[in-house]
């Protein structure tokens, strides 16, 4: 087999089984194989190998999704997945940083990209016409440390940057979980996450084809329609962000008692459910423990480092913990005094290990910022160990929100916000939420003589920036408190909310 990537290797030992179910049609492992060989010889065209080639993609999560990735992977592209809820800016902005030469889009998108299209600085394919069979090529060799993987992520800086994993760091940040959390081949999961982050295209959808499992799609979030899947008796594990179980709790809340009996019956038998991508509320737990008798697995990730932490398969599963360091990979605390030897003591999670990501694509300063000198990832987590658990207690920025488990900078959306030429000023912070984590809030400073209508300024925001950003609070000041520095004191200013 002429390939270095696990999943294809892995695939052809069970050609035959059932790999993705998408659009209520199933799909077996060697039609993922024979779709993405004709992918990889589409993008090929006629050249031996697309050697590190940005390809980006504006494609449903679905069979398709995955056979484009895959292809690209074959053909020795790196796969750059775009948010298919993101506006043309945002869009505009990965394709071009990024440097993507080739550009897939479903045909249902084809018209919003229409102004990217018309500059005619990539090549365009509509999803369809990469499946379209043609005579195979023959495909080149991937080694395992070539990149595979751009994934956007925002941070303390205003534009996301571009994550770069290797072959090498997804085969790992796979294996971990496969080990740790007991992957089968008969394991068939629902995803209904987004596929531009490492929940969906990692922990779920790569660990379940890594093992000979079945991923099924689920393109929208519905929590009614989502517990009528789980109601269908074919699904034995879930994972998802706590909002999604807050969610599902609220749906069953308000069902009557003989069907949250039939809902409850119907996920008794699952195999494991887990939560991550945001901090767990214990009481969130302790409701789906009623409701499920299932102890949620809380995890701990970053788009950085993959999953690092976890808590365990197998014994306790401690509620407002995130557990202990995943196979094969290294943790330590960090604080002003240096590395945290003892428990109890707060510091920031520091990574090191094969799961670690391979750079911030093309911006050396900032990939050596977030290392220390010996090596270790700087996560920009706090946390501490509490008899052998890891325990978050935050984080050491206030410009990072967390919202519905999306990672969300302030930034990005005070400089968006800026441009309005009603504001003056503005500063955006994340207000805790029960459902949400955290709410993106926005303080308005109005510029003289002007008014603001919220409608307005929201509709105006919708068209640059991602519905999930969108300030769902606002205040209006005089000025934003500063403190001596001239630094807005957003602390001071949450309290304002
Ligand atoms: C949507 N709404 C919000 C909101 N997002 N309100 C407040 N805050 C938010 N963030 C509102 C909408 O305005 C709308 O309101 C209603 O909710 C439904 O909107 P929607 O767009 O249909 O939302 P929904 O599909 O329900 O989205 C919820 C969700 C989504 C939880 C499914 O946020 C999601 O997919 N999150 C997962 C993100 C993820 O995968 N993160 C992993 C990153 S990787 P109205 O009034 O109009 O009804 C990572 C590493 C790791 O973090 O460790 O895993
Ligand atoms: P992202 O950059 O989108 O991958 O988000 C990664 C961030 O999500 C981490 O740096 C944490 O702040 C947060 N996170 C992930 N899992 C958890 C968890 N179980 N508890 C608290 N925060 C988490």
């Amino acid at each position: 087999m002429r390939t270095g990537i696990r999943l294809i290797k892995n695939a052809n030992k069970w050609p035959d089984r059932k790999a993705i179910i998408s659009n209520n049609k199933s799909y077996t492992y060697q039609n993922l194989l024979n779709s993405s060989e004709i992918v990889a010889t589409h993008l090929l065209r006629e050249k031996h190998d697309l050697a590190e080639t940005r390809v980006c993609f504006l494609v449903t999560p679905g069979f398709e999704y995955t056979a484009l990735q895959w292809g690209i992977w074959r053909a020795g592209g790196i796969a750059v997945p775009l948010c298919v809820q993101h506006p043309l800016p945002s869009l505009e902005y990965v394709i071009n940083n990024s440097r993507s030469e080739i550009l897939i889009v479903d045909e249902n998108y084809i018209e919003s990209i229409d102004p990217i299209i018309k500059q005619k600085k990539v090549i365009v394919y509509k999803t369809s016409e990469l499946f379209v069979k043609k005579t195979l090529a023959s495909l080149p060799i991937i080694e395992e440390n070539r990149r595979a993987l751009i994934l956007y992520t925002s941070g303390t800086t205003s534009q996301p940057k571009g994550v770069v994993t290797t072959h090498a760091n997804i085969n790992f940040q796979i294996e971990t979980l496969v080990t740790a959390w007991r992957w089968q081949p008969n394991d068939h999961i629902v995803n209904v996450l987004p596929l531009h982050h490492v929940h969906g295209i990692i922990n779920i959808m790569s660990c379940a084809l890594n093992v000979g499992a079945c991923c099924q799609f689920v393109t929208k979030f519905d929590a009614g329609k989502l517990w009528n899947l789980f109601t269908m008796g074919k699904i034995n594990l879930f994972m998802a962000v706590p909002t999604i179980y807050f969610k599902l709790i609220d749906y069953w809340v308000n069902a009557s008692a003989e069907k949250q009996s039939q809902l409850s019956d119907a996920i008794s038998s699952f195999r494991l459910m887990v939560s991550g991508s945001a901090a767990l509320p214990v009481p969130v737990l302790e409701k789906w423990r009623q409701i499920s008798g299932h102890t949620l697995l809380e995890r701990y990730g970053m788009t950085e480092i993959g999953m690092a932490i976890s808590n365990p398969f197998e014994g306790e599963r401690r509620p407002g913990h995130i557990g202990q360091a995943l196979p094969g990979v290294n943790i330590r605390l960090w604080n002003e005094d240096g590395i945290v030897e003892d428990e109890n003591i707060a510091g920031e999670i520091q990574i090191k290990g094969p799961n670690v990501f391979l750079e911030y694509w093309e911006k050396p300063e900032a990939t050596k910022q977030s290392f220390t000198n010996d090596g270790w990832f700087k996560s920009g987590d706090i946390a501490l160990l509490s008899n052998g658990y890891y325990k978050i207690l935050g984080r050491d920025s206030v410009d990072i929100i967390k919202s519905g488990g999306y990672k969300i900078s302030a930034l990005e959306i005070e400089d968006v916000i800026r441009k309005h030429p009603s504001i003056n000023d503005c500063a955006v912070v994340g207000i805790p939420n029960d459902e949400w984590g955290e709410i993106v809030s926005a303080c308005l400073v109005i510029a003289k003589n002007k008014k603001v209508d919220i409608e307005e300024i929201n509709s105006w925001l919708k068209k640059q920036i991602a519905p999930y950003k969108l300030p769902r609070k606002y205040i209006f000041l005089k000025e934003l408190p500063r403190n001596v520095l001239g630094k807005v004191t957003k602390n001071k200013l949450k309290n304002q909310f």
